[in-house]
């Protein structure tokens, strides 16, 4: 197998009220698709993207996205996957107030079931193409984000606007975050020191000599 280039892999949760659009701006997100008809998820879904970030796009990662049932029958499932999560999607229905005001329980949720080492966070004010329904402002949305330390994206799956912001939003702060840590550690201390849902494998090696061995290994077979 030929080296990729991809050595950061990151896990992803996207958390919020059933029927908020989670599934949508997932499968717009990897698949570029929309469907207005949409099952409930059932339990927890599983989707991956490689992207590249940075101003010239040269970094490469792959994200493991899980996708959760917003249905509270669910919760015990979905709570299980919090842990292992780097950092969670904060989405609410700009058209449903009560969304908004969950969030504020989603936000605690993660806080309390995810890792110790804490989760980086993004809020989605999404459905923002229902402007005559809309019950949530703009103003809120940011203000909920800044005083919780998170960024905050309108977007809608429907119409395909925002939704690559908010994931590179998330996946750019977790990844800033693991450049800081690596850039404090001794290659042999920092895999000890990984956050759950952060997983570095050995420099690609572009010279050829032991091609795609640790990538195998990680389970990161490169489909990118
Ligand atoms: N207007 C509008 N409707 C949307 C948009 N995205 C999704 N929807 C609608 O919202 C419905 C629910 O979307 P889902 O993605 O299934 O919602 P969910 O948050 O995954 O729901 P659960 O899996 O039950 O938690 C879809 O059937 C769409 O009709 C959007 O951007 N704009
Ligand atoms: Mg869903």
């Amino acid at each position: 197998m030929e080296p990729c280039g991809v050595r950061y892999q990151y896990s992803v949760i996207v958390l919020g009220d059933a029927t908020v659009g989670k599934t949508a701006l997932l499968r717009r997100f990897v698949e570029g698709t929309y469907g207005e008809e949409s099952d409930p998820t059932v339990g927890v879904d599983f989707f991956i993207r490689t992207l590249a970030l940075g101003p010239d796009a040269g970094r490469r990662v792959k994200v493991q996205l899980w996708d959760t049932a917003g249905q509270e029958r669910f919760r015990s499932i979905t709570r299980s996957y919090y842990q292992g999560a780097a950092g969670a999607l904060l989405v609410y229905d700009v058209s449903r107030r009560p969304s908004y005001l969950h969030i504020a329980d989603w936000l605690a949720e993660a806080r309390i079931h995810g890792p110790p080492s804490g989760m980086a966070f993004v809020l989605v004010g999404h459905k923002c193409d229902l402007q005559g329904q809309r019950a949530v402002s703009r103003v809120e949305g940011e203000r909920f984000a800044s005083a919780h330390g998170m960024a905050y994206v309108e977007a809608t799956a429907r119409r395909g606007v925002g939704v690559e912001e908010a994931f590179v939003e998330l996946v750019t702060a977790i990844h800033a975050r693991t450049v800081a840590l690596e850039a404090s550690s001794s290659p042999s201390s920092l895999p000890a020191k990984l956050p759950p849902g952060v997983r570095i494998t050995e420099r690609p090696d572009r010279a050829g000599s032991t091609p795609g061995r640790s990538s195998r290994r990680a389970g990161l077979g490169c489909s990118c």
